[in-house]
């Protein structure tokens, strides 16, 4: 299918959004909304609860209709049918991507090498719904009777960054007689932490690997299987009641010494980056109770109907990577801010990063040429206000564009006096201040000294995204998650990238695997690396 499309940069709409990126040189925001008097309404969508006002870019209609067809002259709709069908459309590692079925609800079908994994999954989420609800309950004891009061997630990447955000997310929700750590860094310091103040008798560690042989992540498992003897007196069969694992290997698992009953799967067609909702979500269950991670899947699953079935034009994630991509190709913009209005979301912009990143950093298309255009933008952020007294400067007055998605809501999940309608003001007025700035002439009006005024000036014209919702409900996260999720669909369909592969985390983990028995050697190694490497090792081994 993409072998018969032409490159990129030689389609028509690609051509004419080139031609077209010139009428931006002459009109800004401020005279395209001084133009059409209702562009605020007209540009704007909503859908399956969620409001985006996307008026504050800088398009027109006609812009909007040139980066639809240039999704269609992309085989966006053929890449997303293809999506669903269960194709091995990740082809660097030969898998389907079918993130999408963790949420499908029993009875739709979705069909992997000729097998329905719908059923598959369900037998899964059963699994965990019970097992979540003996430790809720406190009907599962650990070695010495007591209940379990702590839960520690040990992963990494995509087997952490996930059910951290999502327990930070969902933490209005959560149990809050029961502590949720996570550790995922191999520096010492993670594990350390996490466990110091806690009673191993009253500690559950969630080993959660897809591989099961993570350096990070097994290191850490040891440590904290060290940890858990040593609290409880030296008997190992204490580490089948403080031990599960999610993991697609078995093999290992058992190897571990975890009791694979308390083992939960998952498959090779759910990338470590998309698999939060995944058995990788156990944390998220216990924390959130069964219930509510249903409520959270089906929200998952309503962004995906919406980003299969609607209209490019009228579809969310559509709409958001088309415009990364104008900003992106069209006028260089390096980065996107992803700017959540609501403390819950404050490792949101941290999950995005690997999302995006890892998805769609990628310097050849899926025929394995090198791309004829920059592709995965830098995503990165922090939660407002807050970033408004750091780096927003430079947002609005620096050098460079940088298109931004704020995220907020109606209704806060902690009213308390004023401080919602604040915070919503803020956003409101960020992105209105970055859209319409502030000309020479006000600033002079405000009788501001001659030599200050060019330092007052915001020349506004910087574009952004509002993404409202009701609150910050599962539902709600499901459907944002599954939104970026399908906007970085959308991205790599256009440069026609694999965006489910990660093979540029390899190179570094082979090179570690060589230095680590050099930095241990307790005699002097030979060293062949290039002289800056043998330097730094010589200079660890003599001052460590
Ligand atoms: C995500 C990546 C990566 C992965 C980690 C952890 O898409 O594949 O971040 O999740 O390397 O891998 P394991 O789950 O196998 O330990």
């Amino acid at each position: 299918m993409t072998s018969q499309l032409s490159q990129l940069t030689e389609r028509p709409s690609w051509k004419a959004l080139q031609s077209h990126r010139s009428l931006f040189n002459e009109k800004n925001l401020k005279e395209l909304f001084a133009q059409d008097q209702d562009r605020g309404k007209k540009m704007s969508l909503d859908a399956i609860g969620l409001f985006l006002d996307f008026s504050k870019n800088r398009i027109t209609e006609e812009t909007v209709q040139l980066l639809v067809k240039l999704a269609e002259e992309s085989g966006l709709r053929e890449r997303i049918d293809s999506m669903f069908r269960g194709d091995k459309i990740n082809i660097s590692e030969n898998r389907a991507v079918l993130h999408v079925a963790l949420r499908a609800p029993k009875g739709e079908k979705m069909i992997v090498d000729g097998e329905d994994v719908v059923p598959k999954v369900h037998e899964v989420l059963e699994r965990m719904s019970c097992f979540a609800t003996s430790i809720r309950s406190g009907e599962w004891k650990g070695y010495s009777g007591k209940s379990i009061k702590n839960i520690i997630n040990i992963g990494i990447g995509g087997s952490d960054l996930g059910p951290v955000m999502a327990y930070e997310a969902l933490r209005f929700y959560s149990k809050r007689s029961m502590n949720f750590r996570f550790v995922s860094n191999v520096d010492a310091t993670d594990f350390v932490e996490a466990t110091r103040d806690l009673d191993p008798s009253e500690t559950l560690f969630i080993v959660s690997s897809k591989t099961f042989g993570t350096l990070e992540t097994l290191t850490n498992a040891h440590s904290a299987r060290d940890w858990l003897l040593k609290g409880m007196g030296g008997d190992s069969k204490a580490v089948a009641k403080h031990f599960a694992a999610v993991s697609t290997n078995a093999t290992k698992v058992a190897e571990f010494g975890i009791d694979t009953a308390n083992m939960f799967g998952f498959w090779d067609w759910v990338g470590g980056r998309y698999s939060m909702d995944s058995a990788i979500g156990l944390s998220t269950m216990i924390a959130i109770g069964p219930e509510h991670f249903n409520e959270m899947l089906a929200g998952f699953h309503s962004m995906d109907e919406h980003f299969r079935t609607a209209p490019f034009e009228k579809n969310l994630p559509v709409l958001l990577g088309l415009l990364s991509v104008w900003y992106n190709n069209f006028f260089g913009a390096q980065t996107v801010a992803v700017l959540p209005y609501d403390q819950y979301l404050k490792r949101f912009p941290a999950y995005l990063q690997q999302l995006t990143m890892e998805s769609n950093g990628k310097h050849v298309t899926l025929e394995g040429t090198a791309v004829s255009a920059e592709t995965g933008p830098i995503y990165w952020g922090e939660p407002g206000t807050n970033g408004q007294h750091s780096f927003y400067q430079l947002i609005h007055q620096g050098t460079r564009l940088i298109p931004c998605d704020f995220i907020t809501f109606y209704k806060g999940l902690n009213p308390l006096g004023r401080h919602h309608d604040l915070l919503v003001s803020n956003v409101f007025a960020q992105a209105e201040a970055l859209a319409f700035g502030k000309t020479k002439e006000q600033v002079q009006a405000e009788g501001t000294p001659e030599t200050l005024i060019p330092h007052r000036v915001f020349e506004g014209n910087r574009p952004s995204n509002i993404l409202l919702a009701d609150s910050l409900t599962p539902e709600t996260l499901g459907k944002l998650v599954a939104l970026y999720e399908h906007n970085v669909f959308t991205q790599g369909a256009i440069w026609g990238i694999d965006s489910f592969d990660q093979w540029g985390v390899e190179l570094g983990k082979v090179l570690a695997q060589k230095i680590i028995p050099e930095l241990e050697n307790p005699i002097e190694p030979p060293l062949q690396h290039d002289s800056s490497t043998n330097n730094l090792i010589s200079l660890y081994r003599k001052n460590r």
